[in-house]
């Protein structure tokens, strides 16, 4: 008998652009993790660098789809949330931890904001309510942007590696066990996360090569790796390496190619063709 975890992720669609759950679900299926979706909304592109994007607010819908699931006697190893669009929604995912088998993890990625500002469509409702939600998480996966907003202080455009350490362990503060805080540098040439166990106090990071371009879905990428890693019981040295050198690679895989500015090019790297030998 094979032991596939399986979980739910609650994010939106955005049916072109390489984010969210079209990115996740390909990464969380690769990595042998069943994924059902609670999809959150439903936009023709994602916010970031496309205009006139249309959005399908699904927040009426879920609860009718959680309630034929606990009919159904579903349940889950895993919720992974990550880009919410209507503030109403953290209840919703509050009540769905009822279908979370004993011992079973809220994994929190609260995909609201980068290079210091909220994404285009989402308002300070969003920043109270993930918040609230980060309280109950038992792993959060903010860059360092959303850990700013977490925590109500002011973004900065660089940390030093103290201020960086004292980051974690306020967002543990919040509530969960592990915070993993990426987009995290100590030397200018690299870039990494950082994760803090609340348990044992400790520490550990993991740092590959910075390339100076940003893309939409890294965020989305790393998350869907370490999840995967996660629930399947893996040490957070593993799942940081994994995460990093999965996005590193996929970024790696984009950056000489112009006409793809809004997503990365994650597929060669799943299906093992890029990079050809390292
Ligand atoms: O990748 C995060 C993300 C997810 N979903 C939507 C977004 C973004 C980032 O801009 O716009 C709709």
């Amino acid at each position: 008998m094979t032991n596939v975890k399986k979980i739910v992720s609650v994010q939106d669609i955005s049916c072109y652009g390489q984010c969210s759950l079209t990115a996740a679900l390909p990464v969380l299926s690769a990595r042998g993790v069943e994924t059902a979706i609670l999809p959150s909304a439903l936009l023709s592109t994602h916010t970031g660098g496309f205009h006139g994007y249309t959005v399908l607010d699904l927040t009426d819908e879920m609860p009718k789809i959680v309630a034929h699931w606990k009919q159904e006697g579903i349940r889950f190893d895993a919720i992974y949330t990550g880009y919410i669009g209507d503030a109403r929604q953290f209840d919703i995912i509050l009540r769905l931890r009822e279908l979370l088998y004993d011992g079973g993890l809220l994994i929190v990625d609260p995909a609201m904001a980068d290079h210091g500002k909220l994404y285009a469509a989402l308002n300070e409702d969003i920043v109270i309510g993930m918040r609230r939600l980060v309280g109950y998480a038992d792993v959060i996966l903010p860059n360092l942007t959303e850990a700013a907003f977490l925590l109500g202080r002011e973004y900065k455009e660089s940390y030093s590696p103290e201020e960086i350490e004292e980051m974690v362990r306020a967002l543990c503060a919040m509530g969960p066990r592990y915070s993993i805080l990426t987009g995290v540098s100590r030397e200018p040439n690299k870039i990494g996360a950082i994760c803090f166990d609340r348990e044992r106090n400790e520490t550990v990071c993991y740092f590959t090569e910075r390339i100076e371009k940003s893309y939409h879905g890294t965020g989305d990428l790393f998350s869907a790796v370490a999840v995967a890693d996660i629930v399947r019981g893996k040490g957070m040295e593993e799942v940081l390496r994994n995460a990093c050198e999965f996005t590193c690679r996929a970024i790696r895989a984009t950056v000489d190619d112009p006409a793809h500015p809004y997503g990365v090019h994650f597929e060669p790297v799943l299906s093992g063709e890029y990079p050809q030998s390292e």
